[in-house]
């Protein structure tokens, strides 16, 4: 066999022509957005909508620099620096096909771990004009009782007396803009990438939060200058895999330290509020409308929780993936049950979309057998998850008097799997949340209080005082404790 290439920009003419790669001069790129959270996701996404627009020849402006500022981050900035920020996305087709192109829309990587200042450098640049986010629901720093800026945090408290030294993103964005004040640049545009709703509306009430502690004049600035569009981002991303890296190895001859695979669906519904100008993604695909609300609504109530739906069910039951559910004809049909009967009544019109097609769309997309995305990815984090993604389906049916079991029984599921630890056939399943201990504690007190798990209010609120709602939980919590089963319970559920 011959020698396998590492994947970096020397090399990259050497790499088998199947592969698709970038077709600009990268050395002629400025970089015009800093993106803060490089993971699967922002490389499958965000970074791959902007490949493609570099690729027109006519967006030279809007590069990436990659941003990290956690410990977490060092694993990808070293990876992509050995391959001169290159990196390969690896789209995975229902017919087993794997469409396979090198990205280079990343140009440069800075990090602000040891020290801060090349981050807040680049941001402050005049170049950059948009800094976005994917840092996941628990970077922006929310307070869980009242939604606000979290002041009481440690790292919030020294980011408010060190602003050159922060850790925070809301710490780095400050004084960036603080410097940009002072040099008389414009603002930038603060975008978050992350599958969160009211992204942009968030990110602007986390930051306004933290400036206006730290320095008023400076957030009324800020408040004027920078903007905030909210946005809907979706794309199924599952973890990278040793067999990924090695396909492109025995297929293609080359090494990437950290390719990406995704599926071929791509969506990106932005608002238009650009403070200082933005790429014109609409021609690679992006949608940009004035109200993103109800595509984001459709969204999380939709994919997301149709995700929850069979990770969590599908967990207990012993499915490994999403695809592996969707196989399963009963899963198949709950999860429909669950869009058609529980999920739309809550939703209002989406401008353009028939809910039908895009239903019929996502379960297609679920059981693209090729993705083999895993129901523990999806299972990650659900104390965050599940209140945005099934919770208000629940309520809205509860007010409206319509049918709740569909989704009760996800969260009886949830229970069980908190509880037990283990799925049906005895093989440990683990608990990777945030709240681990306080979900294992609250699912532990079930034998003696059965509503003992929906008690834990920083997830559930007041739904274990609804009695409907504990009702139906309660009943349920009965059947599958009685172990018997989780199918057996979902062909109850449908039938009913
Ligand atoms: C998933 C999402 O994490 C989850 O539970 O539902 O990561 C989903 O794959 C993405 O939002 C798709 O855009």
């Amino acid at each position: 066999m011959s020698e396998i290439l590492e994947l970096n920009q020397t090399n990259l003419p050497e790499i088998l022509g199947s592969v698709a790669r970038p077709n600009y001069d990268r050395t002629r790129v400025k970089t015009g957005i800093v993106h803060v959270g490089v993971g699967g996701f922002h490389r499958a996404h965000q970074a791959a909508y902007t490949d493609r627009l570099l690729s027109t020849g006519q967006a030279n402006d809007w590069g990436i620099c990659g941003v990290g500022i956690r410990q977490g981050d060092l694993p990808m900035q070293e990876a992509l620096e050995q391959q001169d920020h290159l990196y390969t996305l690896m789209v995975k087709y229902p017919d087993r096909r794997i469409e396979t192109s090198v990205l280079g829309a990343i140009v440069d990587f800075v990090c602000g771990v040891e020290d801060a200042e090349p981050v807040i450098a680049r941001m402050a640049h005049a170049d950059t004009r948009i800094v976005s986010l994917t840092i996941t629901e628990g970077g922006y720093n929310v307070a869980a009782d009242t939604g606000e800026f979290d002041l009481s945090s440690p790292d919030a408290q020294h980011d408010l007396t060190h602003p050159t030294k922060p850790r925070l993103v809301f710490g780095y964005l400050t004084e960036a803009l603080r410097r940009r004040r002072a040099l008389g640049l414009p603002a930038f545009t603060v975008q978050s990438c992350d599958n969160i709703q009211h992204n942009g509306d968030l990110t602007r009430r986390m930051l306004l939060g933290f400036a206006r502690h730290q320095d008023p004049e400076l957030a009324k600035w800020i408040e004027e200058r920078a903007s905030f569009p909210n946005a809907m981002v979706d794309r199924i991303t599952p973890v990278t895999t040793d067999a990924d890296i090695e396909f492109l190895k025995s297929e293609h001859g080359f090494h990437d330290r950290w390719p990406v695979t995704c599926e071929p669906f791509c969506q990106w519904v932005i608002e238009d509020n650009f403070a200082s100008g933005r790429p014109a993604w609409e021609q690679v695909g992006a949608q940009f409308v004035p109200d993103v609300v109800p595509y984001e609504t459709m969204k999380l109530r939709l994919l997301n929780a149709g995700h929850s739906v069979l990770g969590i069910l599908g967990a207990v039951h012993g499915h490994q993936t999403i695809n592996d559910c969707i196989a399963d004809d009963r899963f198949a049909h709950y999860v429909r049950r669950f869009m058609d009967v529980e999920a739309t009544p809550t939703l209002d019109p989406v401008p353009g979309i028939e809910l039908n097609d895009y239903k019929d769309t996502l379960i297609e997309r679920f059981g693209n057998p090729n993705i083999r995305d895993s129901v523990a990815r999806i299972c990650l984090q659900s104390s965050s998850k599940l209140p945005v993604f099934l919770l208000p389906t629940i309520n809205a049916n509860l007010n409206a008097g319509r049918s709740i079991n569909l989704a009760t029984l996800v969260i009886a599921t949830w229970c069980l799997f908190c509880d037990r630890q283990a799925d049906e056939n005895g093989k440990p399943l683990e608990i990777v949340d945030d709240l681990k201990d306080e979900l294992h504690a609250a699912a532990r007190g079930t034998t003696a209080d059965k509503l003992s798990f929906i008690k834990f209010k920083p997830v559930f609120g007041e739904l274990a005082n609804h009695p409907q709602f504990s009702k139906t939980y309660s009943e349920m919590i009965d059947r599958i404790y009685a172990n018997q089963g989780i199918a057996a319970e979902m062909d109850r559920v449908i039938k009913n």
